[in-house]
């Protein structure tokens, strides 16, 4: 089928069978434009969990779908292809958690909301690329350990006071080769561009930018400035939402291009299929689903 064909078969069906349709902002074009919501992983989890529909069908990778269960566990979450992971995820596995954890008995567990659910039930507290300033300061104690991107929490960390940060040694490995050059290389073409760039990259390159946000954050600041031209430090998929937002602005990627495969594996044909058979229930065990739900609200109250 084309694309348009396909698109439309989603969206008659989706109305037949009452689902709603969640999409991050990393997901291909085509895909956010049959989503009913587009946002970040908070942002999902949130409308996932206010949604009317008893089913959710969720279009980023599993770490997302498994929180929207998390925090809606009475209602169907729907991955369309389960084997859409994150390499930064991957990077802690519990048992590497416990042991730190058991070394650093007084330390707090501050888990970035991409891990799998089993490290959010060993985390005091999850936290977002938006907030992970402000839980770090208004966690009690004097020792954090940050789970598991290194870049984020160390560029938030700089910020906080008083406060010992242990960083777990993990990335995104594709905000990791947004570097200096990368961004250089654009840049000389393109002199006014203002750099703006995701906490999930190196130091060398958060140092050096204009800005420093989160998915949702960039996209405001896209929006808000008046400069026009911008070279924008994250994964390709949020300039569809940037261009929609602010059609008259220049949206620049570094070079080479970052691109997250895992993201990419979500396609609409498999988007279809999962609608038209129920495919793929996400679970999570429920002793893990509690703990883990505790960990997220904690976070939703500050
Ligand atoms: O939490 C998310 O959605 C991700 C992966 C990044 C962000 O900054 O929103």
């Amino acid at each position: 089928m084309e694309i348009q064909e396909l698109q439309e078969e989603i969206r008659h069906k989706k109305r037949e069978k009452d689902v709603v349709i969640l999409a991050h902002y990393y997901q291909q074009p085509e895909i956010q434009d049959i989503a009913d919501f587009v946002g970040d992983s908070l942002e999902l989890s949130r409308a996932a969990a206010s949604a009317s529909q008893g089913t959710i069908l969720f279009c980023g990778v599993r770490f997302m779908a498994e929180t929207a269960k998390i925090l809606s566990p009475d209602k169907t979450v729907l991955t369309p292809y389960p084997q859409a992971g994150c390499l930064l995820a991957d990077m802690a596995e519990p048992r590497q958690v416990e042991e730190a954890k058991k070394a650093n008995p007084t330390a707090r567990v501050v888990a970035y909301v991409n891990v799998y659910a089993e490290i959010k039930a060993l985390a005091d507290i999850i936290c977002t690329s938006a907030n992970a300033r402000k839980v770090m300061e208004e966690m009690d104690g004097e020792k954090i350990l940050f789970v598991p991107d290194r870049n984020l929490g160390a560029y938030h960390a700089r910020a906080v006071k008083g406060k010992e940060v242990l960083l777990w040694d993990g990335y995104c490995p594709i905000h990791e080769r947004i570097t200096p050059a990368s961004i250089d290389r654009v840049k000389k073409k393109h002199p006014d561009a203002l750099v703006i760039v995701h906490p999930e990259c190196p130091p060398a390159v958060t140092e050096q930018a204009d800005f420093v946000g989160s998915t949702s954050q960039l996209l405001r600041f896209v929006e808000e400035s008046d400069a026009k031209s911008f070279i924008i430090g994250t994964e390709a998929g949020i300039l569809h939402q940037m261009r929609r937002k602010a059609p008259d602005k220049e949206l620049l990627l570094p070079d080479p291009m970052p691109v997250c495969d895992q993201m990419k594996m979500i396609t609409l044909e498999r988007v279809y299929t999962s609608l038209k058979e129920d495919i793929y229930p996400v679970t999570v065990e429920e002793t893990i689903r509690v703990k883990a739900e505790k960990a997220i609200r904690r976070m939703l109250e500050l």
